[in-house]
């Protein structure tokens, strides 16, 4: 029988990505997101069986509720990819927007917390699963501007480790990962749509793109059963450390 494996935030970037990459490896697929219109785009494009689900991760009682409601047959959830987040805002913490604190902590954090506390009691009675959460190398390393992404997402290392200690025992199977700089929808969102801005966080180096993180996940789940791929982190060539990144010169002129 073919695996199921859940992915949040999987109507853009790298959720997406990992959707169509494990859609040709066969999974079937339960998708969730809040853009029900992107998830039946994306449905549409697979030719695996799939099941969509529309809600907002911070939201808790709808997290249950949708994940409870899910019949009987995709049930048995193998595979859980904690994708869902977003950064809001890239202000210093003086001025921070507490509104965006919120969007951060409740999305990245909380909502990662909601999704797997539902998942995780069928993997513990099938002694089997594997959960994959992505974190960011901003949960390795504040920058400046990102005081709250940064701690939500050492929130997430903290989330992994933990799992990893308590969930072991059980059969189940808990990978970190700690991307760098993807050009995805992710720096539209931190900027509030300015697309312009968005576009420059990206320019003079090549970034990630969303495939190469779903072809890592890929790849973390294809190893023996007997292996567990704990914790990858992984930079564009051209990237160093969250805010050392090494950018071609423009020409002169073309500014
Ligand atoms: P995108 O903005 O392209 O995708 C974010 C996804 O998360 C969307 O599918 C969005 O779906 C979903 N999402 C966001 N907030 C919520 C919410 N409250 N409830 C449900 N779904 C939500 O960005 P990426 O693909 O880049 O981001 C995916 C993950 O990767 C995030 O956790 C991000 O922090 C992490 N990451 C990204 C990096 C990058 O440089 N791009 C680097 C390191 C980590 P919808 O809007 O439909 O709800
Ligand atoms: C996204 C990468 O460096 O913008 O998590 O925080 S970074």
């Amino acid at each position: 029988m073919n695996k199921i494996a859940l992915i949040t935030g999987a109507t853009s970037g790298i959720g997406k990505a990992t959707a169509l990459k494990l859609a040709e490896q066969g999974y079937q697929l339960i998708l969730c997101g809040r853009r029900t219109e992107k998830l039946e785009e994306l449905k549409e494009q697979l030719t695996t069986p799939v099941f969509t689900l529309t809600f907002d991760v911070r939201n808790r009682e709808d997290v249950e509720s949708q994940l409870a409601s899910l019949p009987d047959e995709w049930k048995n959830i193998d595979v859980l990819v904690n994708n869902a987040g977003n950064a809001h805002g890239f202000s210093p913490i003086q001025t921070g927007d507490t509104d965006d604190w919120d969007a951060m902590m409740d999305g990245n954090v909380k909502g990662l917390l909601y999704v797997s506390r539902a998942i995780i009691p069928g993997m513990m009675d099938r002694k089997k699963g594997h959960i994959i959460n992505i974190s960011s190398v901003a949960g390795k390393q504040t920058y400046p501007n990102g005081a709250v992404y940064c701690a939500s997402k050492k929130a997430v290392e903290a989330i992994s480790e933990g799992m990893r200690l308590d969930l072991t025992e059980h059969g189940i199977k808990i990978t970190n990962i700690a991307p760098g700089a993807v050009e995805t929808e992710f720096s539209e969102v931190r900027f509030k749509g300015d697309k312009e801005r968005a576009k420059k966080v990206y320019e003079g180096f090549e970034p990630l793109v969303a495939e190469d993180i779903a072809d890592l996940i890929s790849y973390v789940l294809s190893v023996p059963e007997r292996v567990t791929i704990a914790d990858v982190t992984v930079y564009p060539k051209a990237q160093a450390a969250p805010a050392t990144v090494y950018r071609k010169q423009q020409p002169e002129g073309n500014s």
